[in-house]
């Protein structure tokens, strides 16, 4: 029977290494418990990195028969692949231009080569597992070229392409030199989904004029087959959000961190370190607003969490740097002995916590200048049992286009910010409630396990209509 295997850079598992000897560390991610039903069923697998380098070849034999046992199949990586296809063409050419964030991107033919050679390596690990007619599901950036080389050699198999990022406008695609290869990579697959529906008319534009072929109504014409592109807005696991915010332990962490924080109003962010997430703007928004409405000195806090990210990437350790430097001179400037303005913490929590946060906390406060879809706004909204708090949103976030009831921003336009804090801080509770409730109601209904059935169920629907085409 034919199978389902999913790719990723990463596994949904970290390797570590611990006195000469690795383990395994379970990522608790969205992707991952939205796909566990997928690849932990039947003959299916996860193919990716493990996410360290392993040079020892006994160690990689006992690490392949490791994951085998948790239906996961390694593509291992060298030094050299991470810091030139990860570190470099990948997060320092496609990410940034990806987020719109051109002046950030590395033109180095060095990184390119190496990222064909490690969807290579990808394809080949692949293509060992495989049978010819299986499902392959493709996750992300990093594998764009994977679809087109692995159609090459199982031209019967049926490939999907899912991008987690944003795609962006064809002007700044058309910058990167590698441009062709990356979109007919792309073009391997039979389906192809982005979050937004305007990603994909990004797609579809920059596939039509730089490659050539047509594409209308969500089906590209290629040389022998359709494709499908469309849009998929990945979901949360709601209930599991919901459920951890009410339970005893966490409530438990909640009372602890109220009394250590006192009755103030709480502004939330959370954010992996990243440009995209314009946590400096933010600062910068707080700041002002505390100079505009001095009676909320004292009665407000921000909690800044950002979580370590990419910290070997230079632009990476510049942001830090600023964003460092920017919470103490908020701190030094407003701190009282009783009262800090931002909380600000460089590392991640235990889900428990995390999800303490989202219960305690009055407002989300989150402003990507860029994001695909940003999952953290809709965790916020899930943990909102009493119904009771207000999301400001970047309307440059694709969760936008579905979170219509949040208070929706530009996040460039400072004093607009500024402004809709003011808003919610004084929104009365029925409103709040009226709007946590009606996001609740779609983040339920369009859960991350409704996101996988629709796409697997379109993948199927692709197929066949491929199919009848080819019959006619
Ligand atoms: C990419 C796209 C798209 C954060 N802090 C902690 C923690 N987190 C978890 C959150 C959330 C996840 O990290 C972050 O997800 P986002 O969606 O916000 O952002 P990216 O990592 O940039 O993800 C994005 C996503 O892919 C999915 O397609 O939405 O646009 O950029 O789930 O809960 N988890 C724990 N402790 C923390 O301190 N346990």
């Amino acid at each position: 029977m034919a199978k389902t295997i999913i790719v990723s850079n990463r596994l949904p598992i970290s390797l570590r290494h611990r006195n000469g000897k690795f383990e395994f560390k379970p990522s608790a991610g969205g992707l991952a418990t939205g796909l566990d039903s997928i690849y932990k069923s039947g003959e299916n697998i996860w193919i990716g990195w493990p996410g360290n380098t392993v040079d020892d070849a006994e160690q990689r034999a006992e690490i392949i028969l490791e994951l085998h046992e948790l239906k996961m199949a390694p593509v291992f990586l060298s030094k050299k692949d991470v810091e030139q296809f990860y570190e470099g063409f990948s997060n320092e050419t496609l990410w940034p231009a990806f987020h719109y964030f051109t002046q950030y991107m590395v033109y180095n033919p060095d990184h390119w080569e190496a990222y064909v050679r490690v969807n290579q390596k990808f394809c080949d690990a692949i293509v060992k597992k495989a049978d010819p007619d299986d499902t392959i599901w493709v996750h992300d950036y990093q594998l764009m070229l994977l679809p087109q080389m692995l159609r090459e050699i199982l031209p019967d198999a049926t490939i999907a392409f899912f991008q987690h990022i944003p795609f962006p406008s064809y002007e700044i695609i058309r910058m990167i030199p590698w441009r062709r290869e990356l979109l007919e990579g792309v073009c391997g697959a039979d389906l192809i989904g982005f979050h937004t529906y305007d990603d994909m008319r990004h797609f579809l534009s920059a596939v039509g004029r730089i490659t050539g072929m047509s594409g209308e109504s969500g089906y590209i014409q290629a040389e022998n087959r359709i494709i499908n592109v469309d849009s998929f807005p990945m979901g949360i696991d709601y209930h599991k959000f919901a459920k951890q915010a009410k339970s005893r332990k966490t409530q438990n962490i909640v009372k602890d961190f109220r009394e250590k924080v006192g009755d103030q109003t709480l502004l939330l962010t959370i954010d992996r370190l990243d440009y995209s997430k314009g946590i400096p703007q933010r600062i910068h928004v707080f700041d002002q607003l505390l100079k505009q409405h001095k009676e909320l000195r004292g009665k407000v806090s921000m909690i800044m969490i950002v979580v370590p990210s990419r910290d070997r990437v230079q632009s990476y350790k510049e942001l830090k740097e600023e964003i460092d430097l920017l919470v103490g001179r908020i701190n030094s400037e407003y701190s009282t002995l009783d009262w800090v303005p931002v909380h600000y913490f460089y590392r991640s929590f235990p889900f428990e916590e995390l999800s303490a946060f989202y219960s305690m906390s009055d407002i989300a406060l989150v402003t990507p200048l860029r994001d695909g879809m940003n999952l953290v706004c809709k965790e916020f909204v899930a943990s909102k049992n009493d119904e009771k708090g207000v999301l400001i949103l970047s309307e440059m976030a694709g969760a936008s286009k579905e979170l219509q009831d949040a208070i929706l921003v530009n996040p460039n336009d400072r004093q607009g910010v500024v402004d809709a804090i003011y808003q919610a801080l004084s929104m009365s509770e029925e409103e709040q409630k009226l709007r946590i409730s009606t996001m609740q109601e779609s983040l339920k209904k369009y859960d991350v396990f409704q996101w996988v059935k629709v796409f697997m169920d379109r993948i199927e629907h692709v197929k066949a209509k491929q199919a009848e085409l080819t019959s006619k």
